[in-house]
């Protein structure tokens, strides 16, 4: 018994609190909200997500990860808040809320790549890839997000273990890629979107990065997923005049093969697939080292444009 623990909503907690988190919010109501495995990390730590299931009959699911890059802090704090959002909203009976978990499944994953995340906590600040380690190489790390099973290492990735964007020595080399992929697959079919955060910039990126092609597939083409996404980019800006530019990876930013946004949508099919970049701009020297202070206002002002952006995708 001692103190109650202070709530890490809208902080940058270490993830054995964040999976705490999820697993009080299990607790509390075990009918609708569940933890799920996802799998294990290099360092053998547990990737935990969390799925709200409020509506037994609901067979379509969305997806939302965050923290695939360990440094990008602002984005499990965001997953952290939607949870604690989505659950509290659905309880206080808001309807937009109760309307989009009543339809959806919800699964979400505040962390992806906990051994990164816990190594930029305790050891170097801006630490981006995971922790893995080859005798072939001194260096540490595969970029995730250059290492999903899709056009692997076809541009904007490295074939060098100390780059930055190392995508590994094989598309799905990586344990944590492994996970998700397995997690995913093992429910084909059955995801409508999938959303990755990412931090920094603030973009609203559609498919693709690996091509500056513009998906082209039906249900949702490249005007419908751009369409939804300006919805939730205008929502957003009615807070802080906090502006998104929406647009494909390798139009806006650079080519990037093996990243989770186009693997969801080719891969898996999923109709609408996503990467936000959060708060700040480019050329804020914050960067990722957005302070703490900042943190609530942007998880206050994401959570509000998801919930217009997902009742836009609800309607198509
Ligand atoms: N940016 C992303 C990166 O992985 C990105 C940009 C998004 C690439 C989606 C590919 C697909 O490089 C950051 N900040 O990580
Ligand atoms: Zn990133």
């Amino acid at each position: 018994a001692g103190q109650p623990r202070a709530s890490i909503v809208g902080t940058y907690a270490r993830y054995n609190d964040m999976v705490a988190f999820l697993q009080e919010k299990a607790a509390a109501d075990p009918t609708h909200v569940e933890v799920f495995d996802i799998g294990r990390t290099f360092e053998n730590r547990i990737i935990q997500g969390i799925v709200l299931k409020f509506n037994p009959s609901a067979t379509r699911n969305i997806w939302i990860d965050c923290g695939i890059h360990a440094r990008e802090w602002i984005t499990p704090a965001t997953c952290i808040w939607l949870i604690d959002q989505f659950i509290a909203e659905y309880n206080n009976n808001d309807a937009t809320t109760r309307d989009l978990l009543n339809n959806w499944n919800v699964y979400i994953a505040p962390s992806l790549n906990p051994d990164g995340y816990e190594y930029s906590h305790t050891t170097s600040r801006l630490w981006r890839k995971n922790r893995s380690k080859r005798p072939s190489s001194t260096c540490y790390g595969v970029d995730l997000n250059r290492n999903y099973p899709w056009k692997w290492m076809t541009g904007g990735a490295s074939s060098s273990p100390c780059s930055e964007t190392y995508a590994g020595p094989s598309a799905g080399s990586e344990i944590e890629t492994v996970g998700v992929v397995n997690f995913l697959q093992s429910k084909i079919n059955t995801w409508d979107m999938y959303m990755s955060f990412h931090s920094y910039g603030q973009w609203w990126f559609t498919p693709y990065g690996y091509t500056t092609n513009l998906p082209d597939k039906a249900p949702a083409n490249y005007a419908t997923l751009e369409a939804a996404a300006k919805v939730g980019a205008a929502t957003i800006q009615t807070f802080n005049q906090r502006k998104y530019a929406v647009g494909s990876v390798s139009r806006l930013l650079y080519i990037a093969s093996g990243s989770t946004v186009d693997w969801a949508y080719d891969a898996l099919n999923i109709p609408y697939s996503y990467t936000i970049e959060l708060p700040p701009t480019q050329g804020d020297s914050a960067g990722f080292v957005l302070p703490v202070s900042l943190a609530p206002g942007v998880c206050q002002e994401t959570y509000a444009g998801m919930k217009t952006f997902l009742a836009e995708v609800k309607k198509n």
